[in-house]
């Protein structure tokens, strides 16, 4: 039987509500997809936190269907991003189509990775077909991809709330994460999340976000 115990929940008043979503999204609109990282070292501990952060996301049945590969390992970030650009080559050579192409250009992406190399963290996130149950008695995991979406989003959210940049990569196919880190062939690569800080003199392209109204409709 399910054992409960009483939530612990502080009400805010309601002027504090306010500004705590106002101060979270002034805070967050200013997080940019980074593709130039310096290799300044991440303090230990903090990449530790955020994936506890992450760890707190809601999924399905509580199975939790997600595993986080953290490389700071050159040798490895060397295999990857070698494996990662010989995809890449062929989406930019022929694979992708020109729509798609299309839409892309105004990021200014190409098969080069460096990033791989130079950021000094990586983060494989793996979405898990299967995993214990709490009786230790192996299941198939339930709504895996909506769960793991969200725990990637709290993750970026608090990397970058710890003063980090990332980058979502997401080579395809990249089954060859799960070669190079050893990962089971239950578990499928979800993202790869390049993690640092930018370089100096790094710039981003300019985007903007859509407004509210063509986002969200309130009936
Ligand atoms: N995976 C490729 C292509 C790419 C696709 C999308 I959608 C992007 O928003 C950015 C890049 C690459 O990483 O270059």
């Amino acid at each position: 039987m399910a054992e409960f115990h009483p939530l612990e929940f502080d009400r805010l008043p309601e002027d504090e509500m306010q500004s705590r979503a106002r101060d979270f999204y002034q805070s967050i609109k200013n997080r940019r997809t980074v593709r130039d990282f310096s290799s300044d070292p991440i303090p230990d501990g903090v990449i530790e936190d955020c994936l506890l952060a992450a760890g707190t996301a809601p999924n399905g049945a509580n199975l939790q269907p997600w595993h986080f590969s953290v490389v700071r390992d050159q040798g490895i970030k060397r295999k990857i991003r070698e494996a990662a650009e010989e995809e890449e080559r062929e989406f930019y050579g022929g694979r992708a189509p020109d729509d798609w192409l299309d839409v892309l250009g105004h990021l200014g992406t190409d098969a080069e990775k460096p990033f791989l190399e130079t950021a000094p963290a990586l983060i494989a996130i793996f979405q898990k077909s299967k995993t214990l149950d709490r009786r230790g008695v192996e299941t198939k995991t339930y709504y895996p991809k909506e769960s793991v979406g969200i725990a990637a989003g709290f993750l970026i959210a608090s990397l970058h709330n710890a003063g980090l940049v990332t980058l979502t990569h997401t080579p395809s196919p990249m089954r060859f994460l799960n070669e190079i880190l050893g990962r089971p062939a239950t578990e499928k690569p979800f993202l790869l999340l390049v993690v640092g800080y930018p370089a100096a003199g790094c710039e981003v392209p300019e985007i903007t976000k859509k407004p509210l109204a063509e986002i969200a409709d309130f009936h």
